[in-house]
């Protein structure tokens, strides 16, 4: 039944280019998904598949963490891109022993993300010593030793580096810490670093929680939803169905922008029979704001709120709740009120009618849910721009009550779950203090390594074993070329994987690749059927079961893989039970309920029928664990992203055909991009006046304040309705560009949504093709 993948890789001759869609979903996202998966995992396991995907007995959509209804749930509660991420983990195709005999990791390293994920699951544990040339096959226990005898040669813990992308479940992330912990060091950077690192920090300064403060069932209460920074017809589909469900309820909705992206403003609803007919448009309106703008845009309309009080006192400013609630409001008044709105309009590039009817709208609106991604919080100025947001929320009343909230709509499907269980390098000391009782162990105190500083520490020869649970750390992170020098800098680099991807061909001296169980994946232990639980982006904790049988009996879950390092690295006489949770993951349930906040009662909460939502005080109480105890206004200098002359500001996001760095196919439908992805989208009016030609082929070079620059070569220029002077191209491909030291104030996060780079004209180099 197995199968073999392409042979062919990317050939960016081939690249076309068509009309941006005006619709998503509908019909055809049907059509694709449906496909892809056939190709990937045959008809019978296709229909197997697809019918489990977030239902109540199936398993949790390791596409994103948008939250499954509560109530009743459509056959089909999947979208387009959760099939192929299911398709994706499902696929017959595998990685074999034979396979990298047959390769070379120097033939291996020419290819791109793409061929290598498409070759399939990885099927053994495998091994690269120094000097070898392919991986070959080794026995499990003789890997742990491997790993245990190099995490035992550091000079101290902290030379180690335990990485985890948010797809790891709950039971594994909370017994990852804890090894990792046991063994000495904080040192966990996560996909979140990278992520929504600006919202937890805004919100924990604003709120005293790093979480979102709605549940699904806020959408239907709602009657003004701003989406911000965020592309919901590609990376979260189903949030569309949210939308247009508060629509037909009466809610406003305002899409915040610059690309006018297809599923914000126009929708097919693929799960009614309607909206195979029929679609809606989302967004009521839609501000098409210059990139990094948004903080001025949030202070501007503060601002026009104040106004409008005065204009009608008592009408705006709840200040019941301002009184009750809210500390720093003297100071923030002060500050909007004075914000030029001059500077608002060229920050944003929007006009005074469309600040003033958005304003108009905030203040005339009962219940406001404000959501955001990765375009507010991968900005030098996230922190600042989602505080700014916050305030605007405060300022009406808009926390805790219903149809009301702060909606950061997180990635990874159980990146707010890894945090909850303690996957983080600054965890609380109270965390660490129930830890240590629970077990009678000493977890470090003093802060780890995030992201962006664990590649510093490599580069600087401060960190020598790198751990990755899960993820594509060499393509996730930025300044791909310093990155890569880091990490074959290491003496050991391990991955934990589904699939084979660059961070396997970008390795330290020894490299080790651990295959592993995914979330559609069943997972027995002495014949029992094992389940594990993750969190979505609201807050609701339920259980996911896999129930394909893996492709190969080789593979180890997750937990297995942890307990067993942990038994070989830290000595039977360990106080973990790790053998015990080994066996039975109920028992690692009955752990968490007791060490982490809310988790009481795990194992019976998580099976009731759409689990359980952990404690959120403001949204629950409207209380405000901060600094002050109360929630705060901020006060931030107004920060933007002027274009310096002959330049472009770009953004590195994400196709409609991609999970991160994963990559599904060549096909970004909606925005007309078609059998590659080396394109740069970029106003048609700059590249005219800059003197290209649309469709020529450009080198993007970015340039640092430090004076170093990057480049990547040979993209394809092409006009497309984005701001003057802002451009957009796809992750990861463009990662080079982006400099480590480029990060968000406060929260450390690579700034990939705004590089100043300028183009030259492409130079064949090399061989004629
Ligand atoms: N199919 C699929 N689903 C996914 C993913 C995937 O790769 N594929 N990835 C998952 C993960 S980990 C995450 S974090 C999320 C990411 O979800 P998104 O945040 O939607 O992902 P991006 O593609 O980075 O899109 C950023 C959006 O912000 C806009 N933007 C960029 N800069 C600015 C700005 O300065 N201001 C404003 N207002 N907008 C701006 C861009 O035009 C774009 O629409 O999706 C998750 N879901
Ligand atoms: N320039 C730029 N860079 C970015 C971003 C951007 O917008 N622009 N976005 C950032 C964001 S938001 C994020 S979240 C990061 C993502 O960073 P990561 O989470 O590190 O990257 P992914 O591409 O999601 O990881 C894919 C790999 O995970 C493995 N995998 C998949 N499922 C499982 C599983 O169940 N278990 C295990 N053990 N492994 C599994 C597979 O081997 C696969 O190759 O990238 C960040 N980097
Ligand atoms: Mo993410």
């Amino acid at each position: 039944m197995h199968r073999n993948g392409p042979t062919r890789d990317i050939d960016e001759s081939e690249l076309s280019v068509t009309e941006p869609k005006k619709q998503a979903a509908g019909v055809t996202a049907v059509a694709v998904a449906l496909g892809r998966a056939v190709e990937e995992m045959g008809v019978v396991r296709t229909a197997r598949t697809l019918a489990r995907v977030n239902q109540v007995h199936g398993f949790d959509c390791p596409g994103c963490a948008w939250p499954e209804p509560t109530g009743h749930r459509r056959p089909a509660e999947f979208c387009e891109n959760g099939a192929k991420a299911v398709a994706e983990e499902a696929t017959l195709r595998t990685v074999t022993p034979e396979f990298f005999a047959a390769h070379s990791i120097e033939e291996l390293a020419d290819k791109s993300g793409y061929w290598l994920g498409q070759q399939g699951r990885l099927t053994h544990p495998m091994v690269l010593r120094p000097g070898d040339t392919h991986y070959s096959p080794i026995e499990w226990t003789d890997a742990y030793r491997l790993v245990a005898e190099h995490l035992r040669a550091l000079a101290t813990p902290d030379e180690a580096l335990f990485y985890t992308s948010g797809r790891t479940a709950n039971e594994t992330a909370f017994l990852y810490q804890l090894l990792v912990r046991s063994y000495g060091t904080n040192n966990l950077p996560d996909c979140s670093n990278m992520c929504h690192e600006s919202s937890g920090t805004a919100l924990t300064s604003s709120i005293g929680i790093g979480k979102g403060s709605v549940s699904i069932d806020d959408f239907d209460a709602a009657d003004l939803i701003i989406v911000a920074g965020q592309n919901p017809g590609t990376n979260h589909p189903r949030m569309l169905s949210a939308l247009a469900g508060a629509k037909a309820k009466g809610a406003t909705i305002i899409a915040v922008n610059p690309l006018p992206e297809t599923g914000l403003l126009g929708f097919r609803d693929p799960q009614t029979v309607k909206g195979f007919t029929s679609g809606v448009s989302i967004a009521d309106d839609f501000l098409q704001i210059r990139l990094g703008g948004d903080m001025a845009l949030f202070q501007g309309l503060g601002r026009l709120l104040f106004e409008a009080e005065d204009a009608a006192p008592g009408t705006v400013v709840d200040h019941e709740f301002v009184d009750t609630h809210c500390a720093g409001f003297a100071e923030y008044e002060k500050n909007t009120r004075a914000v030029d709105l001059g500077t608002v309009r060229e920050a944003t590039g929007l006009t005074d009618d469309e600040l003033g009817r958005t304003a108009r709208l905030l203040a005339e609106s009962k219940n406001i849910i404000i959501c955001w991604a990765m375009g507010l919080t991968q900005q030098a100025h996230g922190v600042a721009t989602i505080e700014e947001a916050t305030n605007l929320l405060l300022l009406r009343g808009m926390i805790g009550k219903p149809g009301a909230g702060v909606c950061p709509v997180r990635g990874h499907s159980n990146v707010q779950g890894d945090r909850t269980m303690g996957i983080w390098e600054k965890m609380p000391d109270a965390f660490l203090d129930a830890l240590d009782r629970e077990f009678d162990i000493t977890s470090p105190r003093e802060h780890g390594f995030d992201t962006v500083n664990a590649i510093r520490a490599m580069r600087a020869g401060k960190a020598k074993v790198f751990v990755g649970m899960g993820g594509n750390f060499v393509s996730a992170t930025p300044d791909t070329e310093v990155t890569e020098a880091a990490l074959r800098g290491c003496a050991l680099t391990v991955q934990v994987s589904t699939k084979l991807n660059r961070s396997h061909v970008v390795h330290g001296q020894t490299a080790l690749i651990l295959p592993t169980l995914g979330r559609t994946d069943e997972d027995l232990r002495d014949g029992v059927k094992q389940q594990v639980s993750v969190e979505d982006s609201m807050s609701m904790v339920h259980l996911s079961t896999g129930r394909l049988k893996p492709v190969s009996d080789e593979l180890r879950s997750e937990v297995t893989i942890v307990c067993e390092l942990a038994q070989t690295l830290l000595g039977a006489d360990h106080p973990v039970p790790w053998a015990q949770y080994q066996r039975n993951y109920d028992k690692i349930r009955d752990a968490i309920a007791r060490v982490v906040p809310g988790c009481a009662d795990y194992n019976t909460r998580v099976r009731q029928r759409n689990g359980f939502v952990l404690p959120h005080p403001p949204r629950d109480s409207r209380e405000f664990r901060t600094t002050t105890g109360k929630a705060n206004f901020a006060v931030n200098e107004l920060t933007w992203t002027p274009v310096p002359h002959g330049r472009l500001i770009l953004q590195t996001l994400r196709s409609h055909d991609q999970y991160n760095t994963t990559i599904y196919g060549l096909d970004d439908r909606y925005r007309g991009v078609h059998g590659g992805r080396k394109v740069i989208l970029v106003n048609a009016e700059d590249i005219a006046e800059s003197g290209f030609t649309d469709g020529e082929l450009v080198d993007l070079i970015s340039e640092w304040t430090d004076g170093t620059e990057r480049k990547v070569t040979g993209f394809r220029i092409i006009g497309y309705p984005t701001p003057r002077g802002n451009a957009a191209a796809y992750y990861p491909e463009t990662n080079p560009l982006v400099p480590l030291d480029h990060v968000a104030a406060r929260s450390n996060t690579p700034v990939s949504k705004a590089v100043t780079i300028r183009l030259e004209r492409h130079r064949h180099v090399g061989p004629p093709s």
